[in-house]
């Protein structure tokens, strides 16, 4: 191991994170990326003048939210509409795998790599596995700015892989436009967990692995969902979510589901939809920064670190009102 490996690498001058990430340059955006998932004090101001800069070339991606089980076949399916979009139609992808850093296994970082084998190898992909770290269950702090790097990075669309464990979705659907739940034929979806309230946040749902012996099943599993989804109450735009069958293995569907990925954003783009979730997630990404700011705040506080709440005579806090939210998080809100 040389001396140096186990030191944070050095960082870049703001001007150069800019100049990179501008220019597209994968290296430097993940570096970037790195930066404003930092938690070290001293990367605060560098990483919101960062997103300062970003901010106004962001906003024009697809963002689009990929959601299921573990081993529902995300990563692969991913992969497959990656090769899809960056080969047959020219366009630029990144991918924003968030894994859950399971304590036990140590997450799977290096698994998420192999299986976007194909599209981590192309010059116009850009694959990120993020560390959870606990976070909401499943996404990773930062990944509204890591959004918004890609997006300054030019990537047409940007892909968040999140597994499926509940809060991590809602956490995710308030940073993507297009909400697609991947589901397992032959399971139902009471056997594989999936919560109601999941389906029902789902803008597009494909069952996977519709391939081999499975494809019958999956048949099957199409069926019964398209069935149940008229027992939700409609969207606010009416759009009445599609169920597909995919194969990320021989590819059967994957165009299919791209498609119906654009007829969503056709329909919420002309019913004013997409522009009215994009505002109420900023709204709802603002109230987390400031209760993350605040939080931060009043840890480093050395007079609440003080504090020993131990003590029966400890019962009320009295804090300065002058509380620092963050210059990172003041700056980021824009
Ligand atoms: N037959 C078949 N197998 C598939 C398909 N897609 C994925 N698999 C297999 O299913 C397993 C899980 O696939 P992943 O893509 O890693 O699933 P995931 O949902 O990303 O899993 P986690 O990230 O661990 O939650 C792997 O062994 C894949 O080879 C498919 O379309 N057909
Ligand atoms: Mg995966």
């Amino acid at each position: 191991m040389p001396p140096d490996a186990r030191l944070p690498r050095t960082r870049l001058s703001v001007p150069a994170y800019i100049d990179g990430v501008r220019r597209g340059h994968r290296a430097t955006l993940a570096r970037a990326i790195t930066l404003v998932e930092s938690e070290r004090a001293d990367d605060a101001a560098p990483a919101a003048d960062l997103l300062d800069a970003i901010l106004p070339h962001t906003g024009r991606a697809r963002r689009i939210a990929i959601t299921g089980v573990p081993g529902a076949g995300k990563s692969t399916l991913i992969d497959a509409l990656g090769m899809h979009l960056v080969r047959d139609r020219g366009e630029r992808v990144a991918v924003l795998s968030i894994d859950p850093s399971s304590p036990v296994s140590g997450g799977s970082l290096l698994g998420d790599k192999t299986r976007m084998a194909r599209l981590a190898v192309e010059a116009n992909a850009f694959v990120r596995p993020s560390p959870a770290r606990g976070h909401l269950g499943g996404v990773a702090p930062r990944t509204r700015e890591a959004i918004l790097l890609c997006e300054a990075a030019g990537f047409d669309t940007v892909f968040v892989e999140t597994v499926g464990v509940g809060q991590s979705e809602i956490a995710v659907r308030q940073m993507t436009d297009c909400f697609v739940l991947l589901l397992l034929a032959g399971a139902g979806d009471e056997l594989q967990g999936v919560k109601r309230g999941i389906v029902e946040m789902a803008d597009i749902l494909a069952i996977t692995k519709a391939d081999g012996a499975n494809r019958e099943a999956a048949a099957r599993a199409r069926t019964a969902y398209a069935g149940a989804m008229h027992l939700f109450p409609p969207a606010p735009d009416r759009w009445s979510p599609p169920v597909l069958t995919t194969s990320a293995l021989d590819g059967a569907g994957v165009p299919e589901l791209w498609a119906a990925v654009l007829a969503h954003q056709a329909g919420s783009d002309a019913s004013g939809q997409r522009l009215a979730r994009r505002r109420e997630q900023a709204v709802a990404w603002l109230r987390e920064l400031v209760t993350i700011g605040l939080g931060r705040a009043l840890t480093r506080d050395p007079a609440v670190a003080d504090i020993n709440f131990d003590r029966p005579d400890v019962s009320v806090v009295q804090i300065e009102p002058a509380v620092d939210v963050g210059a990172a998080d003041d700056n980021a809100v824009r």
